[in-house]
């Protein structure tokens, strides 16, 4: 694989998707919920998962595609090459703000990931990544990450985390959010990984995102020396919907350890 060509091409379509979403603006979208009345899809989520599923199945027949709108094709295993695609991360920015919203890909080739993107489309900020090659925003190098401390980290938390929920302690998230610098929550996964590779901000958690949400950011952030898990510590399967973790790496064990603590 010539991995320089692909990764123009990449960068080619990616530009391409994000005029049709501009575009969209001057026309209707259609709005409506999919699993709940809070989660959003639009028309131009489908037409754009549709624009880069015929584009790729065009142009690299035997590579799979995993989409979160699901025109893409049934992955159960990551042999081979896999494309994971969020044609709108922030799908609910997008309909409400028109802005702070995200198309997010990665590449992979047996589970492990060679090109990410995340391209934040009304800032004309793209992030990318090759492996081993380190990560970029728009062409220019992201410095490596420096070491940190809780005291001294904001922390991409939501509100949910400190309300009653299944999945961890709120004692302990409440000992950490008043301990750190300050947090934020900007409601796009891909953007939010984005920013710790950034070093904006110094981790993110989420109770639940699926492989499109974060395999493109994940190979940004890794390329800078952020370290992404599960909240159990594992790597993140890509295969199914999961608890997810990006920090930068000198704080990421003390989050595990000391404050986020599993509801049993
Ligand atoms: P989406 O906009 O592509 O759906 C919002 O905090 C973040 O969580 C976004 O990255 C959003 O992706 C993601 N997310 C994952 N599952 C979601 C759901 N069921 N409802 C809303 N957002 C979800
Ligand atoms: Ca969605
Ligand atoms: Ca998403
Ligand atoms: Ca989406």
């Amino acid at each position: 694989m010539n991995w320089g060509a692909l990764d123009r091409y990449a960068k080619s379509l990616i530009k391409e998707a994000a005029q049709h979403i501009k575009h969209s603006f001057f026309t209707e979208i259609e709005i409506s919920a999919k699993s709940s009345a809070n989660d959003l899809v639009t028309n131009i989520d489908h037409e754009i998962e549709q624009f880069f599923i015929k584009r790729i199945r065009r142009d690299f027949p035997e590579h799979r595609i995993m989409g979160e709108e699901g025109f893409g094709d049934d992955i159960q295993s990551l042999d081979g090459f896999i494309w994971f695609l969020d044609p709108i991360d922030g799908t609910m920015n997008f309909v409400h703000q028109k802005r702070n919203f995200a198309i997010s890909l990665g590449i992979y080739i047996d589970g492990i990931g060679m090109l990410g993107y995340v391209y934040d489309v009304m800032a004309d900020d793209l992030y990318s990544a090759m492996k081993d090659e380190g990560a970029f925003l728009n062409d220019i190098r992201l410095p490596s990450l420096e070491d940190t401390t809780i005291e001294q980290a904001i922390i991409g938390v939501n509100a949910s985390w400190v309300a009653p929920n299944r999945y961890v302690e709120t004692a302990p998230m409440i000992d950490l959010v008043t301990k750190c610098r300050g947090t934020r929550s900007y409601g796009s996964a891909a953007l939010e990984l984005t920013h710790v590779a950034a070093g904006r901000v110094d981790a993110y958690m989420s109770m639940r995102l699926s492989p499109w949400d974060v395999a493109g950011g994940i190979i940004i952030a890794n390329e800078v020396g952020a370290i992404s898990s599960t909240l159990t510590g594992v790597r993140p399967g890509l295969l199914q919907q999961e608890t997810f973790v990006v920090a930068n790496k000198s704080i990421h064990t003390q989050l595990l350890e000391e404050f986020i603590v599993l509801k049993k």
